[in-house]
């Protein structure tokens, strides 16, 4: 941010949430920090102009800058993900799977997605959406959240008889890797397209730390930026080589259900994409994976019940109610309290209300960014189990406290990725 700013009321603001950020340890799985030079460009002049119209076609003038740079976050995008097609004005996640649906259903049609109470996305047919106004949401869920693995043969006996359009694969909560081909199998037995909500493991898909669905012949990829992709808050729409799916994606997002693209929102997308195309990012990734191994190993050792058995990506949902007898709210709470921040969150066919559920959900993206290895790792999850099995004990939260801020000084929030 610029050194001083004229309106002070959201300059303090500013600052409070930089020392906050600064200080704490974070572990929401989903979030991350951004480079400087992210934050520049996601800063910048480019915010100040229309673009409506894609890149060479736009509805307004002026655009040899927009062009260029939009041009050259799609053409990184697609050499990260290895595919033709990319859109990358999508304004979020939510907005992005949103004009899949729209751009490849029509009203009434089917979607064959992931369970919500078993590691689904809202945006993956929660009644409360719009999309579950328009469309038919069926589920496949886990066999046995106890290892995590899915239900295939339920999976294709729903496909056999729901006969959906599109079959979804993708999580905001799932520990665990699914099995792409079997994905695909299925969606061609039943004439289906198939579309990977990859938001939280864009990163590692990046990278070649996890793998990508494309490889096992998925047709479309949706994303957010800015998790473990570590770009600016955005969107983003795959397509593998289907022109034709492609062109109706376009179209749907403008004019379909955006207006003007974020040009710079857009330019912080380049420069994410340029970083993670960077052997730097490929490193970032593996330590991902492996710190939250790492935790994982601490959390098995204390007999906490880990929804899937464990993880094999960057995040674990323990159920910290069955096994401490502590709700997921108040773990939040109490974590808060010693600057450790996590989500509350609901748990496989959770007994709990989703505003007091029985577990947490937390993750490495973040604080392996700050360059913690396993060591640190493991003594933040000792830290954790601590504070769960003693969270009346004033003096020690105190302690565990000084421990985390010593830990976020002794590991500050980089400025350069590459
Ligand atoms: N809100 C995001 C998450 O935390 O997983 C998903 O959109």
């Amino acid at each position: 941010m610029p050194s001083k700013m004229l309106d002070k009321l959201v300059e303090k603001l500013i600052k409070s949430e930089e020392k906050r950020q600064r200080e704490g340890l974070e572990l929401i799985p989903s979030e991350n920090y951004v480079s400087e030079d992210v934050l520049t460009a996601n800063g910048s002049v480019f915010t100040n102009k229309y673009s409506e119209g894609y890149p060479g076609r736009r509805y307004y003038g002026g655009q040899e800058n927009t062009d260029a740079i939009e041009r050259l976050a799609i053409e990184r995008a697609c050499k990260l993900f290895n595919c033709k097609f990319a859109n990358v004005q999508p304004h979020s996640g939510a907005p992005a799977n949103l004009a899949v649906y729209a751009a490849l259903l029509e009203p009434g049609d089917t979607v064959l997605g992931m369970d919500l109470s078993h590691g689904g996305h809202l945006t993956h047919g929660h009644p409360m959406t719009l999309p579950a106004k328009i469309y038919n949401f069926v589920r496949y869920k886990m066999k046995d959240p106890e290892t995590g693995e899915i239900d295939y043969e339920d999976l294709r006996r729903v496909a056999i008889e729901k006969k959906p359009k599109i079959i979804l694969a993708g999580f905001s909560a799932y520990s665990r890797t699914l099995d792409y081909k079997k994905f695909v199998e299925i969606a061609r037995e039943v004439g289906a397209i198939t579309m990977a909500d990859m938001a939280h493991i864009a990163g590692l898909i990046a990278a070649g730390a996890l793998r990508n669905p494309f490889d096992d012949g998925f047709d479309i990829i949706t994303s957010t930026t800015h998790k473990t992709l570590r770009g600016p808050r955005g969107g983003l729409i795959l397509t593998r080589e289907n022109e034709e799916i492609a062109k109706k994606i376009d179209k749907t997002v403008f004019p379909g259900i955006q207006g003007g693209p974020h040009m710079h929102t857009i330019a912080g997308k380049a420069v994410a994409f340029g970083e993670a195309l960077t052997p730097k990012f490929k490193k970032y990734a593996v330590q991902v994976l492996k710190n939250a191994k790492a935790m994982e190993e601490v959390l098995r050792k204390n007999n906490i019940r880990m929804i899937g058995g464990g993880t094999d990506n960057h995040l674990i949902l323990a159920d910290v109610f069955g096994s401490l007898g502590v709700t997921g709210k108040e773990a939040q709470t109490v974590f808060d309290e010693v600057g450790i921040t996590l989500n509350m969150n609901m748990i496989a066919d959770d007994p709990r209300k989703p505003m007091d559920p029985s577990g947490i959900r937390f993750g490495t993206p973040a604080i392996t960014t700050r360059g913690f290895k396993e060591k640190e790792c493991k003594r933040v999850a000792e830290l954790m189990i601590s504070v769960l099995k003693n969270k009346d004990d004033k003096k020690l939260k105190e302690s565990v406290h000084k421990e985390i801020k010593a830990l976020a000084k002794k590991f500050p929030i980089p400025k350069k990725f590459v």
